[in-house]
């Protein structure tokens, strides 16, 4: 009887013959991504830094999970998007309540989760407060999982604060990716983010909270660079108060060494009680963020394959697997086997090979086509790659831009899924359109007459011609077909 693994979602064989169908068929519930980088595009010791760090690294997102364990809920700082009943803002989606562990729970947790989703190999710590204020529950929980689960990478996501106080043990422990969130480097423009910051047994207001915030953080900075530890800069862009002043962001976190920079939209509610919510203040359309984002493009590389994930999110990151892994379902003695996940990466090794050479050859053939048009394709995909969602499953659609330049990966647009047991509303139809604003043409596994017609009426072509090809192949395809080009002559 073959072994039986979980893939995401799915559960398949363990045979490689399976296993690799499993992939073309959506084993990755996530897909592609932000920053466009492969083996070939960074020296080797960089890329075997981040390979398999989902966030990190475009490619690996296809194939790695991450889960964060909700064990340091304190903060030193207010923000005012963020509601303290609510999650980490920073690095996750605000509205959602964690499970509060303790590190011994946590253990148990990432135990469970091991032994289940072989994609996984990253443990974050996002909070719901600040891993470095709450240090001492994050780095014995780090200390636990290394002891048992020793190939695991660690993890953590800080407001700066607080951590130039532990730089030297987040070195010593081996965590080689912080993710520090800076959304200025003028004071001036941080009190209009931070009411009030908690520093040395005081409560600071004003440009004074403003001041320590960035100076420390400037700090972290510098000591993180001095270890050579990665560092991702998240910024919230907040729409009339820094969203000019992230380029400034930009260039001086670039200077001091950060490895990616993540812009994130504001996301701003009432019902989430925050400041900005009950003040009014928006968060960015699509079409700003990726504006901002393109004026960027130059700068330290960026990270657009976010999805501003909860602080106890489990999976890959198009996914969210928390719930099948509360505390009541995880046992007492829970005992870690690696054999899922290193069946898993054998296999994966293989099939991540033959994708990366596709994505190549795509990029390739619309650079050799020279001046043509720039195009932005919404991609149905449940993961592994290839196009392989129908239109009316899709929660969520990933955006590429094609142009003489290549292929990129820009980001994602969520939509509500339009057919629920075998009926689609029109409604949800509109709304799906409405978060496709500016897109050219959605390529799916599948798309009927109905949802095809009412796209095409808003200027968005779709189709399933490329059902279940590598997604790169797959706009290329597309792609020279558009501009009456055969893709064998390219090659030619
Ligand atoms: Fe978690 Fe963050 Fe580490 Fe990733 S998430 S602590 S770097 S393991 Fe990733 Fe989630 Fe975006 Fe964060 S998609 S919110 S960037
Ligand atoms: Fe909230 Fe995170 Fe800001 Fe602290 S750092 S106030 S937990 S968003």
């Amino acid at each position: 009887m073959a072994q039986l693994i979980s893939l995401g979602s799915l559960t398949a064989p363990t045979t490689a013959e399976s296993m690799r169908e499993a992939l073309k068929d959506g084993g990755c519930s996530s897909s592609s991504c932000g920053s466009s980088d492969t083996a070939n595009d960074l020296p080797p010791e960089l890329w075997d830094r981040i390979k398999d760090h989902p966030c990190y690294s475009e490619e690996a997102h296809h194939y790695f999970a991450r889960m964060h364990v909700a064990v340091a809920p304190a903060c030193n700082i207010q923000c005012n998007y963020c509601n303290r009943k609510y999650d980490c803002a920073n690095e996750s989606r605000p509205g959602v309540v964690s499970e509060k562990l303790t590190p011994d729970q946590a253990l148990r947790k990432v135990i469970a989760v091991a032994n289940e989703v072989p994609q996984f190999s990253v443990l974050g710590i996002a909070g719901p407060g600040d891993a470095c204020y709450d240090w001492r529950k994050t780095k014995a929980t780090f200390e636990l999982v290394s002891g048992e689960i020793p190939d695991v990478k660690l993890c953590i996501s800080s407001n700066g604060l607080a951590l130039p106080d532990h730089v030297d043990e987040i070195a010593a422990m081996n965590i080689d990716h912080v993710t520090l969130t800076i959304n200025m480097v003028d004071p001036e423009v941080g009190t209009k983010i931070y009411p009030w910051i908690f520093y040395k047994n005081k409560r600071w207001t004003g440009i004074d909270a403003a001041r320590i915030l960035h100076e420390r953080q400037m700090e972290s900075l510098d000591l993180l660079a001095a270890r050579k530890i990665l560092v991702k800069v998240n910024s919230v862009m907040i729409p009339g108060i820094n969203d000019e002043h992230l380029i400034e962001v930009n260039r001086v976190v670039k200077e001091k060494g950060a490895f990616l920079h993540n812009i994130m939209p504001l996301i701003s509610d009432p019902a989430h009680g925050t400041h900005f919510g009950l003040t009014g203040q928006r968060g960015p359309t699509a079409m700003e963020l990726k504006a901002l984002q393109d004026q960027l493009s130059d700068g330290t590389k960026l990270m657009r394959h976010c999805r501003q994930c909860r602080a106890d999110a489990v999976g890959l990151l198009g996914e969210d697997r928390g719930q099948e892994f509360t505390m009541d379902q995880v046992g007492e003695d829970v005992v870690y086997d690696p054999s899922k996940r290193e069946a898993y990466r054998e296999i994966v090794a293989v099939e991540r090979g033959e994708h990366v050479a596709k994505r190549k050859e795509a990029d390739a053939e619309l650079k050799a086509m020279g001046e043509t048009g720039s195009v932005l394709i919404a991609v149905a995909t449940k993961g592994g790659g290839r196009i392989n969602q129908h239109f009316g499953h899709a929660k969520e659609f990933q955006v590429y831009e094609a142009s003489a330049k290549g292929i990129e990966f820009i980001g994602h647009r969520k939509v509500e899924q339009y057919c629920e047991g075998g009926w689609g509303e029109d409604a949800t139809l509109d709304g799906v359109i409405e978060a496709l604003d500016g897109i050219d043409v959605v390529l799916c596994a599948k798309i009927g007459d109905c949802p095809k017609d009412s796209l095409t009426a808003a200027g968005i072509a779709a189709t399933d011609d490329h059902a279940y090809d590598w997604i790169e192949a797959g706009i290329a395809a597309w792609y020279a077909a558009r501009y009456g080009v055969e893709p064998a002559q390219l090659s030619a």
